[in-house]
Parts: C-alpha cells; sequence; structure tokens
C-alpha cells in the first residue's frame, strides 16, 4: 500500500495476506516514509480460515492418493494410524466415518484424475 494519510486524519486500511505455511521468513512491515509522527492506534491481525480441502484426512494441503489409504487404514483398525482431519474425510456429510466416506473418497479421486 503506498496510501498516504494526511496530517490530523484517520485512515482505515484493510488487506489480506497469504503465505505458505512452511515461509519461515514471512514478515508484515509497517514502513513510513517523510516527515511527522504516525501513530499506530489499533492493529489487528486476525487468521481467516483457512479453505478446506474435501478429503484432505492428512491436512498435508492436498487430496490425493494418501488420504485414501490413511482412511482405509483408519477404517481397518491398523494401530497408530491418527487422521490430521477426520471431518475432511466425511464426504457423506454425517458426522461419522465409515466405508461409505471411504467409498466417495475413492469416487473423487478417480474423478479428479480424468
Ligand atoms: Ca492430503
Amino acid at each position: 500500500m503506498n496510501d498516504t494519510v494526511r496530517p490530523d486524519s484517520t485512515q482505515h486500511f484493510e488487506t489480506e495476506f497469504t503465505t505458505d505455511v512452511d515461509d519461515a521468513n514471512c514478515a508484515l512491515v509497517l514502513e513510513f516514509k517523510g516527515n511527522g509522527t504516525v501513530k499506530v492506534e489499533h492493529l489487528s491481525l486476525v487468521a481467516l480460515e483457512e479453505e478446506k480441502i474435501v478429503g484432505n484426512v492428512n491436512a498435508d494441503g492436498k487430496f490425493d492418493i494418501a488420504d485414501v489409504v490413511l482412511l482405509q487404514k483408519w477404517i481397518l483398525a491398523i494401530p497408530d494410524v491418527k487422521l490430521a482431519d477426520w471431518k475432511a474425510a466425511d464426504l457423506c456429510k454425517d458426522n461419522r466415518l465409515d466405508v461409505f466416506d471411504l467409498c466417495l473418497m475413492k469416487r473423487e479421486l478417480l474423478y479428479q484424475n480424468i
């Protein structure tokens, strides 16, 4: 933003920033140029809800075969299998995970690759 704030006035700025979770160098910098004094009265950083990826049960940012395999292992009660985001696998939208969700995930994956 390169907006100018006139003396004795207040200006409201609002913008969205998106960064990759792996970006350790991400920073929000406020830089003031010129003469005078600027006071920052309110600065709010609000984390917006991440857009959910349907089927992304391992929460790695994409829906792929790894999610299907993970859900299948979980349904088979293989020890130490944990779902990072079980709601992402609830494709039936009935607040439970079962083989019907797995079937829909497989179908969804097939449609993605057509
Ligand atoms: Ca995934």
